[in-house]
């Protein structure tokens, strides 16, 4: 049998002297002393744990560890090997980062350049008995991208590093929401495998429901020591099958009917049943020689893009459904991304599971994914949309940078295929759209920028080792040539006018068929910022706070958009507080919007779900895992029943969306009111909405229309089921909201994981988007509600769980508990 053994204790870091190193300034005995190394890891966290550097993400530290990414590092372990006689012996290597020489007892074994693959390496030569010597010599990734820019030519980019020019994740380079850390390190496992005979090199199963029926056709390619005949089977849902590779040949295919399997569904439609494949190869006396398992699902997927009076559709199919996507946009989690694990990303998929999120695009800045984040996929009942790791920029298609994307992508399409949650594979992030609008064509000239890859290799690939699954050439992609990359009314789109240029409002400007990508920034939450930064006093401009906003012009974005809506922030937490709901209020009037033109719409995917360090972005959920209020409003505008007030060219409607699986039926009532609560109109609309459909109903103007628009709102309510719509006539900044008046009850008990705390909070005035930022109090306090609207009268309840107890008059009082009408300094 296939024995391994993972390479992962006794390992060393040191930097190779060199004129990059920070000299007199650098911390510690580097370069000289080795300091202990993890594995997988990389050199930031090396060096991290070894005190040798400060917290790269704190303050601007980032700017100061420059250096790490220009160096070249030697990582290096010694092995016993009892020289045990095996046919063949290998160095696996699952993901190198990146430009690395692998050497074993002084012996060069191989050379990599890619993240994105992995390796393998026969060492049988350069192995020998007792004490072996493995060193892994990572070359600087700017100083390789950088060399091969200068021999084929630059490329028009985005950023200004040379990403383009090495297959590494790209944001590792810094992004508009990420730092400049340029790291290196085996951040994959790495084994010593011993095998006799053959090995499975490559099993991809294809699985395919037609009619009820599963079909799992196995196609397996072994790696040779002795040509002997050889058997591999397959066993799936109890129904086997075996084949014969005889002496001489590499490949089989094998194919395993399921008469009536369990369909795996997205969430929110269904189930996620997983069936168990097993394969065993085994020699000719029927001994294993290797296995391999992955639990698969049956089901079937298509993009719609079929011709309609309106454009063209871009619709998930699953199982013959149509899919409303209600996705977010995925980045790495973390910078140093071996630090993300398993539980990490349960934490995550948790968080945009309770959001009401179906979708998971993995952006092409980052990864393909750990095997981790596609199982819990499966697991959750996720949607993913993959992207080729290709962003913002024009890639060369020049040697060896072609082959390499080639390698890569192959081996990446087999490992991902066989994941039900695997719907949707584009070719890139932006680089159609680019090439076509930002002035990358006259920059070019003749030089490649990746056309090859989007419109031919990477379709082919996909066409020939993942046939079941679509392949769009890019996010944004119209679907044709002869129309803008971006059109909104055929194919997906990015919209980015809003937050660049635009007030939110005109998301409402768009009719498009898919939305890929949308979103508005906001600071992190307070205790986040409180544990990154030592400004004191945070301001929206102090140093640690510039430096953790990585968009151009980021800043005067915010200021634009609070402006346009909302007061003008006082002091710092007027600014914090302001910008964070105007953020949670931009995307919930796009989702709306979006979700409202149901079926000509189709999906949305906000970015972005996560950051990957303290930063002011787009995320709803903040760089230390916190959060934002942007992620409850998502919560509310994603429910499988959204009410929403849409504005219609004489007047208003009522749009009730039910992506939920039973009928909607209800009343709801429609009452203006006036700021004080009391009612100025009323009356009542019967709904009965099918499941996946979405209803219109123009309201009558004798009831919502107002000349009194700086003191009436409208409500709606859901009578029974009980979701609610605000209409407001104004902007929050010209509404005389009363001073806030509220009386507050606070219980606290004591329970095994720490402390619940309940806040009842009921009005006296109108309240208007109600926060309890009780991080504030305690940075691992979390509360269940954020950004309730309450009239006179009425009453919420805000839960907290804390490790500590919380103090209750703070917890009642500003800058905690917090509303619009409440400001600070008002
Ligand atoms: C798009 C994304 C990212 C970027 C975001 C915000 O370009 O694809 O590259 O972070 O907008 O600017």
């Amino acid at each position: 049998m296939t024995a391994r053994r993972l390479l992962h204790e006794n390992w060393s870091l040191r930097a190779v002297p060199g004129p990059q190193l920070p000299g007199p300034q650098l911390p510690g005995s580097l370069p000289e002393q080795p300091v202990p190394a993890t594995v997988p890891g990389c050199v930031h966290t090396d060096l991290l744990a070894a005190r040798l550097i400060p917290d790269p993400y704190l303050d601007d530290n980032e700017l100061a560890l420059a250096w790490i990414g220009r160096t070249d590092w030697v990582y290096e372990t010694t092995f016993d090997w009892d020289g045990t006689l095996a046919e063949r012996v290998d160095l696996s290597c699952a993901g190198l980062d990146t430009v690395a020489t692998v050497t074993l007892n002084g012996v060069e074994v191989g050379r990599t350049a890619n993240m994105h693959r992995s390796y393998r390496f026969d060492v049988r030569s350069a192995l020998r008995p007792g004490e072996n010597t493995l060193r892994v010599r990572f070359d600087s990734a700017y100083g390789y991208a950088e060399g091969l820019r200068d021999v084929i030519g630059d490329r028009p980019n985005a950023y200004p590093e040379p990403f383009a020019f090495i297959r590494k994740m790209a944001c590792n380079f810094g992004w508009d929401w990420g730092p400049t850390l340029v790291t290196a390190g085996i951040w994959q496992p790495i084994a010593l495998e011993t095998w006799a005979v053959a090995r499975l090199a490559e099993v991809r199963p294809q699985v395919t429901v037609v009619d009820g029926t599963g079909r799992v056709g196995v196609r397996v390619r072994v790696e040779r020591a002795a040509d002997a005949p050889l058997t591999v089977d397959a066993t799936v849902a109890g129904v086997r099958a075996e084949v014969v590779i005889p002496a001489g040949e590499t490949v089989a295919t094998l194919e395993l009917i399921v008469p009536d399997p369990e369909l795996w569904w997205p969430r929110g439609y269904g189930d996620q049943p997983r069936y168990p494949l097993d394969v065993t190869l085994r020699d000719a006396d029927g001994q294993p020689l290797d296995t391999w398992q992955r639990r698969i699902g049956f089901r079937g997927v298509l993009l719609d893009t079929g011709e309609d009076e309106h454009g063209s559709a871009f619709t998930i199919v699953v199982n013959n459904m149509p899919i409303v996507v209600r996705g977010v946009n995925w980045i790495p989690d973390d910078v140093f991304v071996t630090r993300v694990t398993r539980d990490r990303l349960a934490t995550r998929f948790t968080q945009a599971a309770e959001a009401n999120v179906n979708l998971l695009r993995v952006w092409g800045g980052g990864l393909y994914e750990t095997e981790d984040f596609y199982d819990l996929a499966d697991e959750m009942g996720f949607l993913v949309q993959q992207d080729f790791p290709f962003a913002c920029a024009a890639y060369p298609e020049e040697e060896p940078f072609a082959s390499e994307v080639e390698a890569e992508a192959r081996e990446q399409v087999v490992r991902l295929a066989s994941h039900p949650s695997l719907v949707l594979w584009t070719g890139n992030n932006e680089n159609i759209w680019g090439w076509h609008d930002w002035g990358w064509q006259e920059a070019l000239g003749d030089r490649t920028w990746g056309a090859g890859y989007y419109f031919e290799l990477l379709p082919a690939i996909v066409a020939e080792l993942d046939p079941g699954t679509p392949y769009w050439p890019g996010s944004p992609w119209s679907g044709r040539h002869d129309l803008h990359p971006n059109d909104p009314t055929h194919g997906s789109m990015h919209i980015w006018d809003v937050w660049n240029q635009v007030d939110y409002t005109h998301y409402r400007d768009y009719r498009p068929r898919f939305v890929a990508e949308f979103g508005f920034q906001a600071p992190p939450t307070y205790s986040t910022l409180r544990r990154a930064l030592s400004d004191e006093p945070l301001a929206p401009d102090s140093p640690g706070m510039a430096h953790h906003q990585k968009a151009g012009g980021g800043d005067e974005k915010l200021r634009r958009g609070l402006d346009a809506h909302l007061p003008a922030p006082v002091d710092f937490d007027d600014w914090h507080y302001l910008t964070q709901l105007n953020q949670a209020r931009a995307i919930a009037l796009g989702v709306e919007h979006f979700r409202s033109l149901r079926p000509i719409c189709m999906g949305t995917i906000v970015w972005q779900l996560n950051d990957c360090w303290p930063v002011t972005s787009w995320a709803a959920v903040d760089g230390d895992g916190r959060r934002k209020p942007l992620w409850y409003a998502l919560r509310r505008a994603y429910a499988d029943r959204l009410l929403t007030v849409q504005p219609a060219d004489d007047g208003l409607n009522v749009v009730a969306v039910n992506d939920g699986p039973a009928a909607w039926r209800s009343s709801v009532t429609v009452t203006r009111l006036t700021l004080g609560g009391e009612p100025a109109a009323k009356t009542t609309i019967d709904l009965d909405v099918a499941p996946h459909s979405a209803e219109t109903v123009p309201l009558p103007a004798d009831v919502v229309l107002t000349d009194q628009p700086l003191h009436e709102l409208l409500l709606l309510e859901a009578l029974g089921t009980g979701e609610r719509a605000f209409w407001f006539f104004a902007e929050d900044r010209d509404i005389p909201y009363p001073t806030a008046g509220f009386d507050t009850v606070v219980e606290s008990e004591q329970v095994a994981s720490g402390h619940v705390t309940r806040v009842r909070v009921t009005a006296r005035t109108i309240l208007r988007d109600l926060v309890l930022a009780a991080d504030r109090l305690d940075p691992t306090a979390e509360v269940d509600e954020a950004l309730v609207t309450l009239l006179p009268g009425e009453s919420a309840t805000f839960t907290v769980h804390s490790a500590g107890a919380l103090d209750a008059s703070a917890l009642v009082s500003r800058p905690v508990l917090r509303c619009v009408n409440d400001r600070t300094g008002a």
